[in-house]
């Protein structure tokens, strides 16, 4: 309900209670009607309040869904830079090495290995998942860009170079976070 309803709402009230009483007449109580529209003021305030009430408490839970998703993708871009930049092993490539495993985080030997990795749920590097986030998933994109524009369109992927990465945190279709940072990868 609009501020202006409630105005003419109220307005309305206070003019109806205030009936003319003659002079050395009594006034003795509220009528029927007046305590039926009184009835019907502050049932219509209530709702007017309540719906403030729900409208504050939803912006306050997506506050605190957004702040937890942040949350998320910082943790997850610290897991990422734990790992090396140089895959161990030789012939690296953009993404996880040909004799690498798809799903076992544990197994990731360089730091581009969780390009293209879905989160889903969100879960420790073990795959154990997280408490409270059954519906929320983490994605990684890793692209090859330029040093001149790394804030630009991505070239043909590479693990060589400047690589830019990106954590974004959904819950469903709704994106709640994302988090981009640049990263050296393999020298040529
Ligand atoms: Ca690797
Ligand atoms: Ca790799």
């Amino acid at each position: 309900m609009t501020r202006h309803v409630e105005h003419f709402l109220l307005f309305h009230y206070d003019t109806f209670m205030r009936r003319r009483i003659r002079p050395g007449q009594v006034e003795t109580g509220m009528s029927l009607l007046e305590v039926l529209v009184s009835a019907f003021i502050i049932s219509i305030l209530s709702v007017s309040v309540f719906q403030g009430l729900t409208t504050l408490e939803m912006e306050s839970r997506m506050a605190k869904d957004r702040m937890g998703a942040s949350l998320l993708a910082a943790d997850l871009r610290e897991e990422i830079l734990s790992k090396p930049s140089l895959d161990p092993d030789g012939r690296p490539v953009l993404g996880r090495e040909p004799d690498e495993s798809g799903t076992n985080r544990m197994s990731y030997d360089d730091q581009d290995d969780y390009a293209g990795l879905i989160d889903r749920p969100a879960s420790d590097i073990g795959g154990n998942p997280l408490s409270g986030m059954e519906r929320i998933r983490r994605e990684i994109k890793v692209e090859s860009v330029s040093p001149e524009n790394p804030a630009g369109p991505p070239g043909l992927p590479s693990p060589y170079g400047l690589r830019r990465f990106t954590v974004s945190v959904y819950h469903q279709n709704t994106e709640l976070a994302h988090l981009t940072w640049l990263s050296i990868g393999q020298p040529r």
